[in-house]
Protein backbone atom coordinates (compact mmCIF):
# COMPACT_ATOMS: atom_id res chain seq x y z
CA UNK A 1 0.00 0.00 0.00
CA UNK A 2 0.79 3.27 -0.98
CA UNK A 3 2.96 5.47 2.04
CA UNK A 4 0.62 8.74 1.00
CA UNK A 5 -2.46 5.91 2.36
CA UNK A 6 -4.51 7.71 5.48
CA UNK A 7 -4.28 5.12 8.21
CA UNK A 8 -7.01 3.85 10.51
CA UNK A 9 -7.54 6.41 13.02
CA UNK A 10 -8.16 9.48 9.91
CA UNK A 11 -11.67 10.62 9.46
CA UNK A 12 -14.19 8.59 7.95
CA UNK A 13 -16.49 9.95 5.25
CA UNK A 14 -19.45 8.17 3.21
CA UNK A 15 -19.74 9.60 -0.67
CA UNK A 16 -22.88 9.10 -2.74
CA UNK A 17 -22.14 7.91 -6.23
CA UNK A 18 -24.55 8.02 -8.95
CA UNK A 19 -25.12 7.90 -12.87
CA UNK A 20 -27.61 7.44 -15.69
CA UNK A 21 -25.73 7.79 -18.53
CA UNK A 22 -23.09 5.64 -20.28
CA UNK A 23 -21.97 1.81 -19.17
CA UNK A 24 -23.63 3.04 -15.45
CA UNK A 25 -21.36 0.30 -13.43
CA UNK A 26 -18.22 0.37 -15.20
CA UNK A 27 -18.20 4.28 -14.69
CA UNK A 28 -18.96 3.57 -11.09
CA UNK A 29 -16.24 1.35 -10.45
CA UNK A 30 -13.78 3.74 -12.36
CA UNK A 31 -14.93 6.56 -10.13
CA UNK A 32 -14.37 4.14 -7.32
CA UNK A 33 -11.17 2.97 -8.16
CA UNK A 34 -9.85 6.55 -8.95
CA UNK A 35 -10.92 7.89 -5.36
CA UNK A 36 -8.81 5.25 -3.98
CA UNK A 37 -5.50 6.29 -6.16
CA UNK A 38 -6.27 9.81 -5.23
CA UNK A 39 -3.28 10.59 -2.10
CA UNK A 40 -4.62 10.95 1.03
CA UNK A 41 -8.37 8.38 -0.17
CA UNK A 42 -8.68 5.15 0.77
CA UNK A 43 -11.94 3.82 0.20
CA UNK A 44 -12.55 0.82 2.88
CA UNK A 45 -16.35 -0.29 1.82
CA UNK A 46 -19.07 -0.08 -0.77
CA UNK A 47 -22.45 -1.04 -0.52
CA UNK A 48 -24.33 -2.67 -3.61
CA UNK A 49 -25.55 -1.15 -6.65
CA UNK A 50 -28.75 -0.05 -6.96
CA UNK A 51 -31.22 0.52 -9.81
CA UNK A 52 -32.92 3.75 -8.91
CA UNK A 53 -35.71 5.39 -10.43
CA UNK A 54 -35.27 9.48 -10.86
CA UNK A 55 -35.87 12.06 -8.39
CA UNK A 56 -36.86 15.64 -9.33
CA UNK A 57 -36.94 15.21 -13.68
CA UNK A 58 -38.32 12.32 -14.12
CA UNK A 59 -37.87 12.10 -17.82
CA UNK A 60 -34.57 10.76 -17.94
CA UNK A 61 -32.98 7.20 -17.27
CA UNK A 62 -32.88 5.04 -14.45
CA UNK A 63 -29.79 5.49 -12.32
CA UNK A 64 -27.29 3.47 -10.75
CA UNK A 65 -26.39 4.62 -7.03
CA UNK A 66 -24.11 3.48 -4.52
CA UNK A 67 -22.19 4.54 -1.34
CA UNK A 68 -18.39 3.93 -0.36
CA UNK A 69 -16.96 4.77 2.70
CA UNK A 70 -13.63 6.16 2.78
CA UNK A 71 -10.59 6.86 5.35
CA UNK A 72 -9.15 10.52 4.73
CA UNK A 73 -6.78 12.83 5.67
CA UNK A 74 -7.86 15.51 3.23
CA UNK A 75 -9.81 18.46 4.32
CA UNK A 76 -13.80 18.69 3.24
CA UNK A 77 -12.87 20.98 1.20
CA UNK A 78 -10.18 18.98 -0.55
CA UNK A 79 -12.13 15.92 -0.50
CA UNK A 80 -14.83 17.48 -2.50
CA UNK A 81 -12.67 19.05 -5.03
CA UNK A 82 -11.15 15.55 -5.72
CA UNK A 83 -14.68 14.26 -6.76
CA UNK A 84 -15.66 16.95 -8.66
CA UNK A 85 -12.21 16.35 -10.65
CA UNK A 86 -13.25 12.72 -11.19
CA UNK A 87 -16.90 14.02 -12.68
CA UNK A 88 -14.78 15.63 -14.48
CA UNK A 89 -12.67 12.99 -15.90
CA UNK A 90 -15.00 10.64 -16.49
CA UNK A 91 -16.99 13.01 -18.69
CA UNK A 92 -19.63 15.02 -16.63
CA UNK A 93 -20.96 17.54 -18.40
CA UNK A 94 -23.29 19.92 -16.43
CA UNK A 95 -26.26 20.46 -18.32
CA UNK A 96 -29.01 22.38 -16.75
CA UNK A 97 -29.71 21.81 -13.24
CA UNK A 98 -30.50 17.94 -12.25
CA UNK A 99 -29.80 16.55 -15.61
CA UNK A 100 -28.48 12.86 -16.73
CA UNK A 101 -24.88 12.93 -15.54
CA UNK A 102 -22.36 10.04 -16.35
CA UNK A 103 -21.22 10.29 -12.62
CA UNK A 104 -22.41 12.10 -9.53
CA UNK A 105 -20.10 12.14 -6.45
CA UNK A 106 -21.23 13.84 -3.38
CA UNK A 107 -19.86 13.61 -0.08
CA UNK A 108 -22.60 12.99 2.17
CA UNK A 109 -20.77 12.45 5.89
CA UNK A 110 -17.59 13.84 7.09
CA UNK A 111 -16.50 12.42 10.25
CA UNK A 112 -19.23 13.21 13.01
CA UNK A 113 -18.46 16.99 12.02
CA UNK A 114 -21.17 19.41 10.39
CA UNK A 115 -19.37 21.78 7.73
CA UNK A 116 -20.34 24.23 5.60
CA UNK A 117 -18.42 26.63 2.85
CA UNK A 118 -19.33 27.35 -0.15
CA UNK A 119 -20.62 24.86 -2.51
CA UNK A 120 -20.30 22.17 0.27
CA UNK A 121 -22.89 21.60 3.10
CA UNK A 122 -21.91 18.67 5.06
CA UNK A 123 -23.97 16.43 6.38
CA UNK A 124 -25.63 16.85 2.54
CA UNK A 125 -29.17 18.66 3.45
CA UNK A 126 -31.21 15.98 1.46
CA UNK A 127 -29.54 13.18 2.92
CA UNK A 128 -32.18 12.28 5.11
CA UNK A 129 -35.49 12.18 2.79
CA UNK A 130 -33.77 10.22 -0.71
CA UNK A 131 -34.18 6.71 -0.48
CA UNK A 132 -31.70 6.33 -2.89
CA UNK A 133 -29.07 7.25 -0.91
CA UNK A 134 -30.24 6.06 2.42
CA UNK A 135 -30.35 2.75 1.40
CA UNK A 136 -27.20 2.06 0.13
CA UNK A 137 -25.91 3.83 3.33
CA UNK A 138 -27.59 2.17 5.16
CA UNK A 139 -26.00 -1.26 4.40
CA UNK A 140 -22.72 0.21 5.27
CA UNK A 141 -23.89 2.25 8.65
CA UNK A 142 -27.03 1.39 10.40
CA UNK A 143 -25.58 2.29 13.61
CA UNK A 144 -24.36 6.01 12.45
CA UNK A 145 -26.69 8.81 13.97
CA UNK A 146 -27.81 11.54 11.84
CA UNK A 147 -30.24 14.50 13.08
CA UNK A 148 -31.11 12.20 16.55
CA UNK A 149 -32.05 8.98 14.38
CA UNK A 150 -29.83 6.06 12.91
CA UNK A 151 -29.51 5.74 9.30
CA UNK A 152 -31.37 2.74 9.36
CA UNK A 153 -34.52 4.11 11.01
CA UNK A 154 -34.27 7.16 7.70
CA UNK A 155 -33.76 4.29 5.47
CA UNK A 156 -36.72 2.82 6.84
CA UNK A 157 -39.12 5.90 7.32
CA UNK A 158 -37.78 6.82 3.44
CA UNK A 159 -39.00 3.04 2.02
CA UNK A 160 -37.94 1.27 -1.02
CA UNK A 161 -40.00 2.83 -3.47
CA UNK A 162 -38.05 2.71 -7.04
CA UNK A 163 -34.85 1.87 -5.38
CA UNK A 164 -33.78 -2.15 -6.52
CA UNK A 165 -30.82 -3.42 -4.86
CA UNK A 166 -28.64 -5.37 -7.34
CA UNK A 167 -26.65 -8.87 -6.32
CA UNK A 168 -24.55 -7.91 -9.22
CA UNK A 169 -22.50 -6.21 -10.37
CA UNK A 170 -20.27 -6.45 -6.88
CA UNK A 171 -18.29 -2.99 -7.11
CA UNK A 172 -16.19 -3.80 -4.09
CA UNK A 173 -13.41 -5.18 -3.93
CA UNK A 174 -11.91 -3.04 -6.95
CA UNK A 175 -10.67 -5.15 -9.44
CA UNK A 176 -6.93 -4.03 -10.30
C1 LIG B 1 -39.03 18.39 -6.35
C2 LIG B 1 -38.06 19.04 -7.06
C3 LIG B 1 -38.69 17.22 -5.71
C4 LIG B 1 -36.77 18.52 -7.13
C5 LIG B 1 -37.43 16.71 -5.80
C6 LIG B 1 -34.74 15.64 -5.98
C7 LIG B 1 -34.11 17.44 -7.32
C8 LIG B 1 -33.48 15.13 -6.09
C9 LIG B 1 -32.85 16.93 -7.43
C10 LIG B 1 -36.45 17.36 -6.51
C11 LIG B 1 -35.09 16.81 -6.59
C12 LIG B 1 -32.52 15.78 -6.82
C13 LIG B 1 -30.15 11.32 -8.64
C14 LIG B 1 -31.52 11.34 -8.94
C15 LIG B 1 -30.73 13.31 -9.16
C16 LIG B 1 -29.55 10.08 -8.28
C17 LIG B 1 -31.71 9.07 -8.54
C18 LIG B 1 -31.16 15.20 -6.91
C19 LIG B 1 -30.22 15.66 -7.95
N1 LIG B 1 -29.69 12.56 -8.78
N2 LIG B 1 -32.30 10.23 -8.89
N3 LIG B 1 -31.87 12.59 -9.25
N4 LIG B 1 -30.37 9.00 -8.25
N5 LIG B 1 -32.44 7.96 -8.49
O1 LIG B 1 -28.35 9.98 -8.02
O2 LIG B 1 -30.79 14.31 -6.17
S1 LIG B 1 -30.71 15.01 -9.49
MG1 LIG C 1 -23.24 16.24 -6.89
MG1 LIG D 1 -26.21 13.96 -6.20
Amino acid sequence: MSPSKPPATAPAAFLGLGGNQGDRAALLAEALRRLDRVPGIRVTAVSSAYATAPVGPQDQPEFLNAVAAVRTTLAPGDLLAACLRIEAELGRVRAGRWGPRTIDIDVLLYGEGAWTEPGLVIPHPRLTERAFVLQPLAELAPELCLAGQPIAAWAAAAGTRGVRRLAIPRLWPLQS
